[in-house]
């Protein structure tokens, strides 16, 4: 049975989507982005009031398998928008302007792995050619500076960046999807575990990105959002210079595409659980997450 301060397999989550759908048909509808190496359905929640066309925000979660509580927060986050629609006045202004379009699960494969054999896995499941290893680091695989710079040509490694750039279906996918409705959607937010970051472009490199100034008063802003609620402490930056250089990335990938405000989230904690974060910590990690993310829907919201 789906519950939100617990974390939820897959099967489990489908259902979630399916549900929120049929009993939101109002707010939420299901797109169907395509499948992943094994053949599970990916499928986008768009959620906002169904004839707006404005801006849009793009959110993914769980690019990473083992990161259990970033999925978690997909899911809070979009009762949090269907259940404030009608008693909440910011909620409801959010919908009537922003699209949000949001990905619960971006690594199926994987996160079904995690629950079945190996709770610490962390690429997807795709089989590497000329070699005994499985999966490709998606957050490598996007065509920006694709396998440069932390990341590795090695199958065996963690960082492994695929056969070439976007080689694998669930990041075509997503790129397609984004290439898609490059038109409207004003940010990108890719929800990850853990730190307590907020991470900005670059990521391939330590040179500033144009609007590195801005993105850093928006996360500054977000963060403050934030640790109101418990006094989290959060850090911010470009990525490369704050936690560490990466290439073929996301979040640089949809800044190279003109989507100016893009973020990564490292969510709770910083270390002490890590990955295994406890159950008990859903609810405060995505109270507060919400926040931030709701500062950031503002930002955008009153700069498009
Ligand atoms: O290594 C990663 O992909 C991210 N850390 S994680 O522990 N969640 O795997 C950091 C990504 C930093 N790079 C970008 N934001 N591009
Ligand atoms: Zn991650």
């Amino acid at each position: 049975k789906h519950k939100y301060n617990k974390y939820n397999d897959w099967d489990t989550i489908t259902d979630w989507a399916s549900k929120m759908a049929s009993e939101h048909s109002d707010l939420v509808r299901l797109i169907d982005i395509g499948n992943t190496y094994e053949g599970r359905p990916m499928t986008v929640l768009r959620v906002g009031q169904s004839n707006a066309e404005g801006p849009a925000i793009f959110m993914d979660c769980g690019i990473h398998a083992r990161e259990w509580i970033s999925p978690a927060f997909c899911q809070w986050f979009v009762r949090e928008l269907v259940s404030g629609y009608s008693k909440n006045e910011e909620i409801k202004k959010l919908l009537t302007n922003l699209t949000f379009y949001i990905l619960p699960v971006l690594n199926i494969d994987g996160y079904v792995y995690t629950w079945t054999e190996d709770r610490m896995w962390r690429k997807n499941r795709s089989p590497a050619e000329d070699s005994d290893c499985f999966g490709t680091d998606l957050n490598r695989n996007f065509n920006v500076s694709w396998c440069d710079i932390g990341s590795s040509d090695e199958p065996c490694t963690e960082i492994y960046c695929g056969k070439s750039a976007q080689s694998e279906e669930e990041t075509k996918n997503v790129a397609n999807f984004i290439l898609s409705h490059l038109k409207s959607i004003k940010a990108y937010i890719s929800i990850h575990a853990f730190s307590q970051m907020i991470l900005y472009p670059y990521s391939y490199t330590y040179e500033l990105a144009p609007n590195s100034k801005e993105l850093g008063e928006i996360s500054k802003g977000a963060i403050s959002e934030l640790s109101s609620l418990y006094k989290t402490k959060y850090v911010y930056g470009p990525s490369a210079s704050t936690i560490y250089p990466t290439s073929g990335s996301s979040d640089d990938w949809a800044y190279s595409q003109g989507i100016q405000y893009s973020f990564t989230f490292e969510l709770r904690d910083t270390g002490k659980r890590g990955f295994l974060l406890p159950e008990s910590q859903i609810r405060a990690t995505c109270k507060e997450t919400t926040l931030a993310i709701k500062y950031i829907a503002n930002y955008v919201l009153s700069h498009s």
